[in-house]
């Protein structure tokens, strides 16, 4: 009974301690909006001296803060007065932008860092509703408007957002930002991963205007077992959101829904059409799609397919496809930072297809929404994954729901791209019982929440029966997923590439098999024979040993070797080679395609 209340306690205190996800608007990318982006004054607060008084209690927490708190972004009134901030007398940094890669002495960065950005707002119209929308800042983010904290967020890769029609002022309104990028035991994802822990207000800020009553949220797809239905829902928010009058409406279907909501501003809609043209990666055909109220209309650009699995298939729009893929990190090319613009997704993406692919994984976290509206454009399907990462504090209730709390927000942002087609749960987590738990809730959570899509995770591959040539996935998780995907890299962390040719596989599921990931280091320009570690030959040798190997497996539907471009991170630290880098990228950060890129792009071109 105890254990019960103090998990009741702990949701309780948590979920009031986060954003709660339910009020996030959906595509913001097609709202009228303001971008907050570009230079703002920022403070480097490691012992939190801005936030903490000098008896350590939050000073957002007392009942007349003192000017100390940087919320306050106070001015000192008088030449004798005592203060020992000013926020407009500091440098500024790039807002988007990650402060590792801006501020040469942030690099290594781990901590807070306060932003202060003024600026003005006029409403289009008197009576619209203001919002502050940030599409994410990692990790944990404290934000404060006119000296009124407006809430705080954890998790660092999706969007989040608080009203502020009644805090905005015409002039001078000033936005204090506290965000901390601290590593914890009990975070999603926890102390240790294989990639940089950039910190910062990592992508745009910007202020959305919408009526009083708004299409807050929507969700219109394809019926998976009817290819001549569309339905789904839309909700409304505000005062006036019941019996409300909605339209759907498809111009190049010729369709026009009228459906009006219930009490709690939420109206579910099935529509049938014989002449759906199906979104597919060779025809990445998107709708225009308009959902009109009396004072707005939203629109969106929405591809209609089914995705399902049979037996060992994957079946898009009914027909199997076979994941050429590749795992990307959202690193930019263009800066070497934490990756943000359309710019940066474009020259990711045009890689991807320029390999051949059809299909990349976007890991470890949920990417920005570029890249997911960029993949509808150009037909290229997509796993999202959720940065539960390695050893994760399984028994922590907190730690669950972060993890369900980042997990619904990529949903709600993404539920109507056509190109996403797994949510991907977790990845190589050490099994256990309450792992196993963690897991199976996290996906049950995410049917309930959508059901249009497919569930897998990136697991582990082991011995079958002890027999080290003859491996299996032996994981109660498999039999939760839809699609077996696992990470394996028999010649590089185990055994060198000709052992791929001693190697057999036993899967006893009867499902689709993707293999989430396989590898190695290479340095670009450095040449050798084909078992000198971390020559190009070597990991071009890996790549073909490897594709061999694979194609045993019968099961076997496609897969996203590691990694599309080297990315940084702080355990590659071998001299002259890695220097920061994990270098398992077919291209290096410079834009140099290694051996292996020309492996595999002969091996996708020669697929069907
Ligand atoms: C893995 C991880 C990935 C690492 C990769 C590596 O299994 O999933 O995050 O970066 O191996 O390079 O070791």
């Amino acid at each position: 009974m105890l254990k019960k209340t103090i998990f009741i306690l702990m949701l309780f205190i948590f979920s009031n301690a986060t954003f709660a996800q339910e009020d996030l608007i959906i595509n913001t990318y097609n709202r009228p909006s303001t971008s907050l982006s570009g230079n703002w004054n920022y403070i480097v607060d490691p012992y939190e001296n801005g936030y903490y008084n000098y008896r350590h209690e939050p000073f957002d927490l007392q009942a007349t803060p003192s000017k100390s708190a940087f919320f306050t972004n106070s001015k000192q009134e008088s030449p004798s007065e005592l203060l020992e901030y000013d926020f407009d007398s500091m440098d500024t940094i790039a807002v988007p932008g990650d402060w590792n890669t801006q501020k040469e002495k942030l690099f290594y960065y781990e901590g807070t860092v306060w932003y202060k950005k003024s600026f003005d707002y006029v409403f289009m119209e008197k009576q619209n509703r203001l919002f502050l929308y940030f599409e994410a800042s990692n990790y944990k983010t404290e934000v404060y408007l006119n000296g009124k904290k407006l809430g705080t967020h954890v998790g660092g890769f999706t969007p989040f957002n608080f009203e502020v029609t009644n805090l905005i002022k015409d002039t001078n309104n000033y936005l204090v930002v506290k965000v901390d990028n601290k590593r914890s035991k009990e975070g999603v994802p926890t102390l240790s991963t294989d990639w940089w822990n950039y910190g910062g207000l990592t992508r745009d800020v910007k202020l959305v205007e919408t009526s009083p009553t708004f299409v807050q949220d929507y969700f219109i797809q394809l019926d998976n077992y009817n290819s001549n239905k569309i339905k789904g829902y839309v909700t409304l928010n505000g005062e006036d959101k019941a019996t409300k009058n909605i339209q759907i409406y498809i111009p190049e279907l010729n369709i026009r829904k009228n459906i009006v909501t219930n009490i709690n501003g939420k109206a579910t809609f099935e529509i049938i059409s014989k002449d759906i043209k199906f979104w597919s990666t060779k025809n990445p055909y998107l709708y225009t799609v308009h959902i009109k109220t009396d004072e707005e209309n939203i629109t969106d650009q929405i591809g209609f397919r089914s995705i399902k699995t049979k037996g060992k298939q994957i079946l898009l729009n009914n027909t199997p496809i076979y994941l050429k893929g590749i795992s990307i990190h959202e690193e930019s090319p263009i800066t070497h930072g934490r990756g943000s613009t359309l710019e940066d997704a474009k020259t990711l993406l045009n890689w991807a297809k320029e390999l051949g692919c059809n299909y990349v994984r976007l890991a470890h976290y949920p990417h920005n929404e570029h890249m997911v509206r960029l993949a509808d454009k150009m037909g290229i399907l997509v796993w999202e994954e959720n940065p539960v990462y390695w050893t994760i504090a399984w028994d922590n209730a907190s730690t669950y729901a972060n993890a369900e709390n980042q997990l619904a927000e990529v949903i709600n942002r993404d539920k109507n791209r056509a190109s996403v087609i797994i949510w991907s749960m977790a990845n190589e987590t050490p099994t256990s019982p309450s792992r196993n738990q963690f897991l199976t809730k996290l996906a049950t959570y995410t049917r309930a929440k959508d059901p249009t899509r497919l569930i897998s995770a990136a697991l582990e591959q082991s011995d079958y029966n002890g027999n080290k040539f003859v491996r299996t996935i032996n994981d109660p998780f498999a039999d939760v997923v839809d699609i077996l995907s696992f990470n394996q890299y028999i010649g590089w962390y185990d055994g060198l590439p000709e052992k791929c040719s001693q190697i057999s596989w036993v899967i006893e599921q009867d499902k689709p098999v993707l293999i989430s990931e396989f590898g190695a280091g290479a340095k670009q320009g450095f040449h050798g024979d084909k078992n000198t570690r971390w020559t190009e030959e070597f990991q071009e040798n890996l790549y073909v040993e490897t594709l061999k190997m694979l194609e045993n497996i019968e099961q076997l539907q496609g897969f996203s070797p590691w990694i599309l471009v080297d990315f940084r991170s702080p355990r590659r630290v071998l001299p002259k080679i890695q220097d920061g880098w994990n270098r398992k990228g077919l291209i290096s950060e410079d834009g140099k395609k290694k051996k292996a890129f020309f492996v595999l792009q002969n091996f996708y071109n020669n697929k069907n």
